[in-house]
């Protein structure tokens, strides 16, 4: 299985989520011009979290393309006052608004942001920059489905490194906000009430413990080596539960492999409890765990692709190995993924699952 799907996490979709609670930001003071959110609005705020900004001072810095426009004013918005951004494209193909914030140490925050767009379909990008100018950004849809307000939690896990500086986000000086070209055209975007807050602990786990419950489909990427293939097919599980076949089939030494985004904290060795049966060829599987710098940790199972019974296996966060990727250390306060993926000797058949879940 070696080091062949590392690379494929870049091509991998993360996901979202929602909650809050207070941490340290300051304005930077370094910076310039822009910045200097009043003393006043650095104090925890009544909305959750830490108000980075209510938007009562016109102190953002615009900048655009050759051909694009953008105008800046203040209207009112989320309780008290919002950044109205118009912008028309033209011919071209960005427009951005930006102002320096120092925010520590961005590990297991989140931004909490109000939007309502406008107007063309464009993108809306967000980015934090850090000292080396490190570039990690986010990307959503400028215009929701009722126009109203939306609000936007944008954790940690939802960034990925864009590009510039190291790759790792060091200590933040900067918010950018960018429209970015998706039909082209004019709009407008409203901003309202931008708070740094604690990223959600669980991530995309259930309450009770639950990441997937055999039901449905969703939420699985799939990858394959060479010649491999994989398929996602509805089945019954134990007492007619649902369940999902991953059915595979795979030469010799090449493999197979489904990812969830958990985007959780797990902390404190909880278990991954799994329900799973194989049918078919002996070929191995292995549960791996993906941390916030790529480590990539896994249990293997040898022989599993043939057990032809349900099994329930319950591992330790403990009893996962290192594997490859980042450092040699699972930190089990941002898992990324879960994978499942099969490799051994090869031919074909079907791993079934019928639930995984977080036991502590
Ligand atoms: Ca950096
Ligand atoms: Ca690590």
């Amino acid at each position: 299985m070696k080091r062949l799907h590392q690379g494929m996490a870049c091509l991998w979709a993360l996901s979202l989520a929602l909650s809050g609670m207070p941490l340290q930001a300051k304005p930077n003071t370094k910076a310039k011009s822009v910045s200097k959110p009043a003393a006043a609005a650095m104090v925890p705020a009544s909305g959750g979290g830490l108000l980075l900004d209510n938007f009562s001072k016109m102190d953002w810095t615009s900048a655009r393309d050759n051909s694009s426009e953008i105008r800046l004013s203040q209207v009112a918005g989320k309780g008290g006052s919002a950044l109205r951004v118009a912008y028309d494209m033209k011919n071209g193909s960005w427009v951005s608004f930006t102002k320096g914030f120092v925010i520590d140490d961005f590990r297991n925050k989140a931004l909490s942001i109000w939007v309502k767009g406008k107007g063309a379909n464009n993108n809306l990008e967000i980015k934090l920059v850090d000292e080396d100018d490190t570039n990690y950004g986010v990307k959503r849809p400028i215009l929701s489905e009722t126009g109203d307000w939306v609000h936007l939690t944008l954790a940690e896990a939802d960034f990925s490194y864009w590009w510039g500086g190291d790759p790792t986000l060091g200590r933040v000086k900067d918010i950018y906000f960018a429209i970015s070209r998706g039909d082209g055209g004019a709009g407008e975007l409203l901003v309202s009430d931008l708070r740094l807050t604690a990223a959600p602990k669980d991530g995309n786990i259930r309450k009770d413990g639950v990441i997937f419950d055999g039901a449905s489909k969703e939420g699985w990427m799939v990858a394959k080596g060479e010649a491999s293939s994989i398929n996602l097919e509805s089945t019954t599980g134990p007492k007619g539960a649902k369940a999902l076949a991953f059915k595979y089939s795979i030469p010799a030494g090449q493999w197979v492999s489904a990812r969830r985004a958990l985007n959780a904290d797990l902390s404190g060795n909880p278990s991954i409890f799994i329900r799973v049966k194989g049918e078919g060829e002996p070929n191995n599987v292995e549960i791996k765990l993906i941390d916030r710098d790529d480590s990539t940790f896994g249990k293997d199972f040898p022989g599993l692709g043939a057990s032809g019974q349900w099994q329930d296996i319950t591992i330790p966060l403990s009893d996962f190995a290192y594997k490859w990727g980042g450092d040699n250390r699972l930190d089990s306060s941002l898992i990324r993924y879960l994978d499942l993926a099969v490799s051994g000797s090869g031919g074909a058949g079907k791993i079934i699952v019928g639930e995984i879940k977080i036991v502590r």
